[in-house]
């Protein structure tokens, strides 16, 4: 979008703000804030600030590439279960002929899937091989707060921690990204980012489709710019209101495409991305369902045409390739039509796999219902002014406080701003929590499940309930990884 546009869609901002009584007048802070801003400082923030209309549009895959299915990844040779994860510089051919620099963990890009068992006692040598402080964070995994990878646990060059927990948490979608202090947009945007699955005895009996990589397909959603030498630089890309790219890579895929059998195919997307937004659909408006969310499985599956996931959630769903016109191109796109990832059906058919009814027994009780709101959460701003309650992010300051195994109910507001606002992926560490309603109202049946991060739209009230199992200091934040590092960030301590 041109500057001449966005400087005619803040004119009209603040001719609506100017002009209309009831509509949002900025508060104290921000007419302080503004006060203090000259001209060319705002004109260079609106400039940069990303409202969900003016995204720059992905490039379609070409389908070139066959997608990349990331390792899984094998336990050490000793007793238990023991895993070492390594973060690590590399270059990686992801156009043909040139090398990219990169970081991954135990490889040069990304990293390989991580599975664990709910039960399992899993210890994890973690060791920074980067000439950088960095931090190995498990993102919806519900672990003491000592091991769970915050801000607060970086490993230096050369460090290595070993940590120990146990999976209490039945099976789900995870995934594995640093998490320092003012660098993890930066160090997840140079490829540092890899799957969790967790499998139960639920997951195992349920007969959905399972075999890693055929039927069972991970899908790591990551936007990037790459410069003219095809590196990823990003001081250049960077973008203080969420870092946005025109290239796709899935799994660190260019112009992927996945070639599936005639089945029943599970996707599990995860929006790996810095900033950016996705509504996933079939190009031929298909249906598909939906049989999890970040934490777990829904209750039964949920027929959809589309799904939105904003930066971190995870959805997986399953698409009937049996019973679609194979004789047509057949691909998942974005909201706006870009082709995200092409696919190749091949005639073979199978159809081991089936989508029981009834998944799970995940329930939102009535007494979590009536339960008093405890914890206000008000996220405000933009670009490097973005704020919790009105407060930036200080690793000495505790916010809030919960007791260990108590269910209290947050309620989570995002205040718009003059230009209106934008989504922001609100999430929090150490646990999953229940959605009880969004303005008011029962959340969408897709997120009648258990989640981590939530997307809480501009002037939008998202109600939780949510308890946490282990003690400790956990973050809050939102997941615009760029708004992360500054400051949209709180701390509660769970005694
Ligand atoms: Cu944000």
């Amino acid at each position: 979008m041109g500057i001449k546009i966005k400087i005619a869609l803040l004119t009209i901002s603040i001719l609506v703000i100017g002009g209309c009584s009831n509509s949002v007048q900025p508060d104290k802070e921000m007419d302080h804030n503004m006060e203090e801003m000259d001209h060319s400082t705002m004109g260079d923030m609106m400039e940069g600030h990303m409202s969900h209309d003016e995204v720059v549009m992905l490039n379609d895959s070409t389908g070139e590439n066959e997608l990349r299915i990331p390792s899984i990844l094998e336990q050490d040779d000793e007793e238990g279960v023991v895993y070492t994860v390594r973060a690590q510089r590399g270059k990686t051919e992801i156009f043909d002929g040139t090398e990219t620099e990169t970081y991954g963990y135990n490889g040069s890009f990304l990293g390989p899937m991580l599975r664990l068992e709910k039960g399992d006692n899993v210890k994890i040598r973690t060791i920074n091989e980067l000439d950088e402080a960095t931090t190995f964070h498990w993102h919806g995994l519900e672990v003491a707060a000592d091991v769970d990878g915050g801000p607060h646990d970086a490993l230096e060059p050369g460090e290595e921690k070993v940590i120990e927990f146990e999976v209490t948490q039945e099976a789900s979608t995870l995934w594995f990204h640093p998490h320092p202090h003012e660098k993890t947009s930066e160090q997840v945007y140079n490829g540092l980012a890899g799957l969790i699955y967790i499998e139960d005895e639920n997951s195992k009996s349920l007969g959905l489709p399972t075999d890693y990589g055929e039927n069972d397909i991970p899908l790591i959603f990551q936007d990037k710019i790459f410069d003219e030498e095809k590196q990823l630089n990003y001081s250049a890309a960077k973008n203080d209101d969420g870092t946005i790219g025109d290239t796709l890579l899935i799994n660190g895929t260019l112009n992927p495409k996945l070639t599936v059998n005639k089945e029943k195919v599970r996707l599990r997307l995860l929006n790996g991305s810095n900033a950016r937004n996705y509504t996933f659909k079939l190009n031929t408006g298909d249906s598909f369902v939906q049989i999890a969310t970040d934490g777990g499985f829904l209750n039964e599956p949920v027929t959809l045409n589309e799904v939105t996931l904003t930066p971190s959630e995870r959805a997986e769903i399953v698409v009937d390739f049996s019973q679609l016109d194979t004789e047509k191109d057949l691909a998942l796109i974005n909201e706006d039509g870009s082709i995200l990832l092409p696919f190749e059906v091949s005639v073979q058919s199978e159809t081991v796999s089936r989508i029981p009814g009834l998944m799970n027994d995940f329930s939102l009780t009535e007494e979590e219902m009536d339960l008093p709101v405890t914890k206000k959460i008000e996220l405000f701003g933009m670009m490097d002014m973005v704020t919790i309650n009105g407060k930036k992010f200080d690793p000495e300051r505790i916010d809030f406080t919960q007791q260990q195994g108590v269910t209290e109910v947050w309620e989570i507001y995002n205040k718009p701003d003059m230009m209106g606002g934008m989504i922001h992926p609100f999430h929090i560490h150490g646990a999953q929590f229940k959605i009880i309603s969004r303005n008011g109202e029962a959340p969408p049946e897709n997120e009648r499940g258990w989640k981590d991060s939530i997307s809480v739209s501009p002037d939008e009230t998202v109600k939780i309930a949510i308890q946490f199992k282990n003690k400790g200091v956990y973050m809050f934040h939102c997941h615009n990884l760029e708004h992360e590092d500054n400051g949209m960030m709180g701390q509660v301590k769970v005694e």
